[in-house]
């Protein structure tokens, strides 16, 4: 059976990006495997947090995963921090890993920018903790947006060197790259993709949003010249309005082209696309008012979800150490 794990930071906000891009499959391919979903607070310390705040988001994105369909009876959901072979598995990881890869990453390369002049160690070290993650379950498949595939890239390459040098004791996993939603870029500024760290009213749509913010953000969507509705990579404001628009709405690109050939502007596409936004965020909205009123219950769910997957990460750390000829 696969084994699928997936990972989120509660770093902010969730927002249509992380929606389209992961937890909706993440819900959908609940019943096809098995499924570890975890909220990374330690990838989330990569960066300075206020650590109320850091401590509210975490429960604030436990909540949204519970309100978009992961099933604590299909899934299991738990805070990274609450399993310490997470940290464990890291140092091991990073005794077979080459500084050279890690400054290749591109996420990297991007935060440190915004580090200047402190540029942080786990910043650095992130793929690490990200690779250690996956490996301690067996991992089969990572479903993630295309942004997170090089980071699967290097966790493969870990697991082979590790496997080369002490035996065979990590699965290689794949990642798992959804055709619809796979990039959702900013509003304000559509070559940048959406995030939930950027700040600015207008830059995200963030899933708790109301009508009313949602509209607001859409309307003020930035495009481009020109007034056909078409993807074209030159034309980055209207692909992302389709990108939204198809991964809504569940169509293809030729569909969403199509549906769209009359429309007078782009004044149209926004209004419509403001309408499918807040009808398909409904439910989830509604849920999650219900869930967040019991915030105890959350809580009990996320202890639960840890007590069930720490066998499995300490048989994989143990595995680790056997190999590596550490402990007593
Ligand atoms: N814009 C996006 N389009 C499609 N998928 C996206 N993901 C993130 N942004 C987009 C996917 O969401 C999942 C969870 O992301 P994450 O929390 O692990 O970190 P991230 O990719 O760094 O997300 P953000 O929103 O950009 O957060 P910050 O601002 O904290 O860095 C991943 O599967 C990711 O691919």
């Amino acid at each position: 059976r696969p084994v699928v794990f997936s990972g989120i930071q509660p770093t902010g906000s969730i927002h249509i990006g992380n929606y389209f891009g992961a937890i909706k499959q993440w819900v959908t391919g609940q019943d096809d495997a098995e499924n570890i979903f975890c909220l990374v607070d330690m990838h989330a310390l990569t960066v300075p947090q206020d650590p109320a705040a850091l401590r509210a988001q975490i429960l604030e994105t436990a909540t949204v995963l519970l309100a978009a369909g992961i099933d604590p009876a299909k899934s299991r959901l738990f805070v990274q921090s609450d399993v310490r072979e997470h940290g464990e598995l890291t140092w091991y990881l990073s005794c077979v890993a080459a500084m050279g890869q890690l400054g290749r990453m591109t996420q990297y390369k991007e935060k440190s920018e915004a580090q200047r002049g402190e540029v942080r160690v786990g910043l650095f070290a992130y793929p690490l903790l990200m690779a250690a993650d996956i490996l301690l379950y067996r991992t089969t498949h990572v479903p993630v947006g295309e942004d997170q595939k090089q980071h699967i890239e290097l966790t493969r390459d870990l697991a082979q060197r590790f496997n080369a040098a002490y035996g065979g004791v990590f699965v290689l996993p794949e990642p798992a790259i959804p055709a619809a939603g796979a990039r959702i870029m900013g509003l304000d500024d559509p070559t940048k993709k959406m995030s939930k760290s950027v700040a600015g009213s207008y830059h995200a749509i963030r899933v708790l949003d109301p009508p009313e913010q949602i509209r607001k953000a859409v309307m003020s969507a930035q495009t481009d010249s020109g007034r056909e509705i078409r993807i074209d990579p030159a034309r980055p404001g209207v692909t992302n309005l389709l990108a939204i628009y198809m991964a809504a709405s569940g169509t293809s690109a030729a569909e969403a082209e199509a549906h769209f050939a009359g429309a007078r502007g782009y004044g149209d596409v926004k209004k419509e696309l403001v309408d499918l936004l807040v009808e398909t965020l409904r439910p989830l909205r509604e849920r999650y008012a219900e869930l967040a009123a019991d915030p105890a219950t959350v809580h009990e769910l996320l202890c639960a979800g840890a007590d069930a997957v720490r066998p499995i990460a300490r048989a994989t750390a143990d595995a680790a150490k056997r190999a590596m000829g550490v402990g007593s």
